[in-house]
């Protein structure tokens, strides 16, 4: 990287080479479809302004160093109530004259988001004509209802795209999603009939920078009206109170960057409005506006549209849960069997590989093998033997993860000579700590053709002078032949196979404790497998006696803890040893199982769940006991996740004190108990299908979503009472 690229463009600086760095959120100049002010200080003075102000507002002279209430018109007055805390996240707005005639204009108050940093850095100020009303009653609510009532994602993306032409007027709209490496696909989209369809097209990851992409994590929505305009400076670019420039972020005016602007012309495309798709904490797509004339959308549509879009990821939270939720039913069926084929047959590996298992279909694969004890087993089209042992190597050459993927194995592994096209893609999970011991599925060769909206590996075009540089100019489909690889794996293929391992490393574990139990003879051999396990284990003989402690176990207790010899000692181990007494007596006097929970007996000791099951070699007779312990930490930590969530969501359903209406105030209240609908359905899903792991986050995600959406609520339904009473 040369040591130019290695700086930080200046907004409007970047070329293809840098943009990726491009400083969007300096941009100092607006679009000329509205106006900004910085104001500052305790008489709210005006201290930097777009160019266009005076013009726009209709006054006389330049705003420059004036008070706001020395300012024609109702601003001052209008604004005062936000004065003492001004809004940070979601700008509030104040519909208010200025000027001479009285013009009147929407106007858009925040904080800079480093206002918090730089003393007093200024109250921003963005005017906007005024427009009509949205008629809320009549509208928001259907839209909310028809979202909540989307049964698949696709059916969500096609209403989606529909409701957002119906409500923004756009010649085209595009749901958008990105797959892992921040490639966008067109899920869904509705036009006019007689443009190209861009449907299914996919596009490069480079045609949106990353910088761009953390952007509109902050800012949600973003209208360009027109690629012909001029911007209009900010004038001093520098405040003259902190000397830094204006940090733009949230400022709805911002002037995109020329390369996108360019990129729009390439495409034919005259106005744009985006909105931000956010699942899980993360920007999961965009709604994409196109219109082939310049365009405006007023505040009180784009509000609405923030509305919609939180409601529209809040959906796709719970329907993407809803398919992990599937997988782990049927992994819990398989693990039933397994467990019952140990009964019956002494082995559990029949189970896994009968006719019936789910084992293909769990992960839609067309064959699957087994690598278990120096053995191999399959189901199914896999490579030949040798070669699953090769692949066992290759796996064990690579970090340990809970899940190793690949869709292209003849690019990913290239030492893994002709597996042929039956085995294009794997995924693989362990089954014990020991190495060379998975399950792995395979997937054929799919040829396919991708279509991309323009040709991917060109991004960029040179044109007659080598400076002249330019996103690229033609969009029309380049399709992509794509060989030597599978059908992609999804997350849900990722977490179905992760479970699938976690349960048979349980049974495998369970199995070969068992096996100690029997074959006294290997038990050297075995006791070591077991002991290898990271799973807390302990094995004893039927009168409690102590035969095997494992690392997993040890670890639980505190650094001082004797040497555990007897089950004898294990109540005094753990917070509540009366419970514990009572249930080891059940199942060492009367053979009973033990399912519950316990907590280490130590501040902060963590809370465990057992299974403990007795042995038999025969009907009632009793060769020892088996007892697992699965750590709870996470569990209880996304539990009180859960519980924060309805507190929270709960809270929010109160309108703000004061600041509405009876009238508004009952409607802030339906439209909001859509959107709490919505949440609390997603958090259903999600504490049903998310791994526990990632429960808390997808759940403060959605609780972030359901604040965010009540935020604006109260802003678009303050917004439009005010405006009623006064005009
Ligand atoms: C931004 N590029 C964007 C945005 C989209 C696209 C959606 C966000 C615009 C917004 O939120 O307002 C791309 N738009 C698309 C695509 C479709 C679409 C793929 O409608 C498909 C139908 N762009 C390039 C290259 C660079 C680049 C090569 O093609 C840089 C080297 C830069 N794109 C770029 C920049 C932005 C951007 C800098 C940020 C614009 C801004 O917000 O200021």
């Amino acid at each position: 990287m040369t040591s130019r690229t290695a700086v930080a463009p200046a907004f409007g600086q970047a070329d293809l080479s840098n943009c990726e760095r491009e400083q969007l959120h300096l941009a100092g100049s607006i679009q000329p479809h509205g106006a900004l002010l910085v104001v500052a200080g305790p008489g709210c003075v005006v201290v930097q302004a777009s160019a266009n102000a005076a013009a726009f507002l209709g006054l006389a002279q330049s705003p420059l160093g004036r008070r706001l209430a020395d300012l024609p018109g109702d601003l001052a007055e209008r604004i005062a109530p936000y004065l003492r805390d001004p809004p940070r996240l979601v700008p509030v707005a104040v519909r208010c004259r200025v000027g001479q005639p009285g013009t009147m204009f929407d106007s858009l108050v925040h904080l800079p988001p480093d206002g918090g940093l730089v003393p007093d850095g200024g109250l921003v100020i963005e005017f906007e004509p005024a427009g009509p009303l949205v008629d809320l009653a009549r509208h928001a609510e259907p839209m909310l209802q028809t979202l909540l009532a989307a049964t698949t994602l696709q059916v969500l993306a096609d209403q989606t795209a529909r409701i957002f032409r119906d409500l923004t007027g756009y010649d085209r709209v595009m749901v958008y999603r990105f797959d892992e490496a921040g490639h966008g696909e067109v899920l869904a989209e509705q036009r006019e009939a007689t443009l190209e369809a861009y449907l299914g097209n996919r596009y490069p990851a480079s045609d949106i920078p990353h910088i761009a992409r953390r952007l509109y994590e902050r800012n949600r929505v973003r209208v360009l009206v027109d690629v012909g305009y001029r911007p209009e400076p900010i004038e001093p670019r520098c405040s003259p109170l902190s000397g830094v420039e204006l940090d733009m972020s949230l400022c709805s005016l911002r002037s995109p960057s020329p390369i996108h602007v360019q990129y729009l012309k390439n495409m034919g495309v005259a106005g744009t409005l985006v909105v931000s798709l956010m699942v899980g904490g993360r920007l999961w797509g965009l709604i994409s506006c196109h219109h082939y004339r310049p365009r405006f959308v007023h505040f009180e549509t784009r509000a609405l549209c923030e509305v919609l879009a939180e409601a529209t990821a809040t959906r796709i939270a719970a329907l993407e849960s809803f398919v992990q939720a599937q997988a782990e039913l049927s992994v819990r069926r398989l693990e039933q069997r397994m467990i019952e084929a140990i009964g019956r047959e002494g082995d559990w590996r029949g189970a896994l590989f009968d006719t019936s298992s789910a084992l293909l279909p769990a992960l839609g694969a067309t064959g699957a093998a087994l690598l278990f004890e120096g053995q191999v087993r399959s189901v199914g089209e896999v490579p030949a033997t040798a070669s699953l042992r090769e692949i066992g190597a290759w796996l064990d050459g690579l970090p340990r993860t809970p899940v190793q993927a690949s869709a292209a194995l003849g690019e990913d592994a290239p030492g893994l000579a002709g597996l042929g096209p039956a085995a294009s893609g794997l995924i693989a999970t362990p089954v014990s700590d020991a190495p060379g011991e998975y399950l792995v599925w395979f997937r054929p060769e799919r040829i396919r053709t991708i279509t991309w909206g323009g040709n991917p590996f060109k991004p960029v075009e040179v044109g007659s002078n080598p400076a002249d540089l330019s996103p690229r100019r033609s969009f029309s489909q380049w399709h992509q032949l794509v060989e030597g690889t599978c059908d992609p794996w999804t997350e849900a293929d990722r977490i179905a196979a992760r479970l699938i391992g976690e349960t048979v490393t349980d049974v495998v574990l369970q199995f070969r404790a068992v096996r100690l139990l029997i074959a006294q003879d290997q038990l050297a051999q075995v006791s070591s497998q077991v002991g290898m396990s990271r799973q807390p284990v302990i094995v004893s003989d039927a009168s409690g006696a102590v035969l095997l402690v494992n690392d997993g176990f040890r670890l639980l207790l505190p650094d001082r803890a004797p040497p555990l010899s007897s089950l004898d000692q294990l109540p005094a181990l753990f917070a509540d040893p009366g419970e514990c007494r009572r249930r080891l007596d059940d199942l060492l006097l009367r053979n009973r199982a033990w399912r519950g929970e316990v907590r280490v007996r130590e501040p902060g000791g963590r809370p465990l769940l057992v299974r403990a099951d007795p042995v038999f070699s025969a009907p009632g007779l009793v060769l020892g006991h088996v007892l697992l312990f699965t750590d709870l930490t996470e569990r209880k930590a996304a539990d009180a996740a859960r519980r924060r969530f309805q507190d929270g969501v709960i809270e929010r359903l109160r309108p703000p004190q004061g600041v509405l209406d009876s009238e508004s105030a009952l409607l802030f209240r339906n439209l909001l108990s859509s959107v709490i609908e919505n949440a609390q359905l997603a958090a259903l899903e999600i504490t049903d299908g998310t791994d526990t792991a990632r429960m808390p986050e997808m759940l403060e995600s959605v609780r972030a979503s359901v604040t965010r959406a009540a935020e604006v609520l109260e802003r678009l339904i303050g917004h439009a009472t005010r405006s009623e009473d006064k005009y």
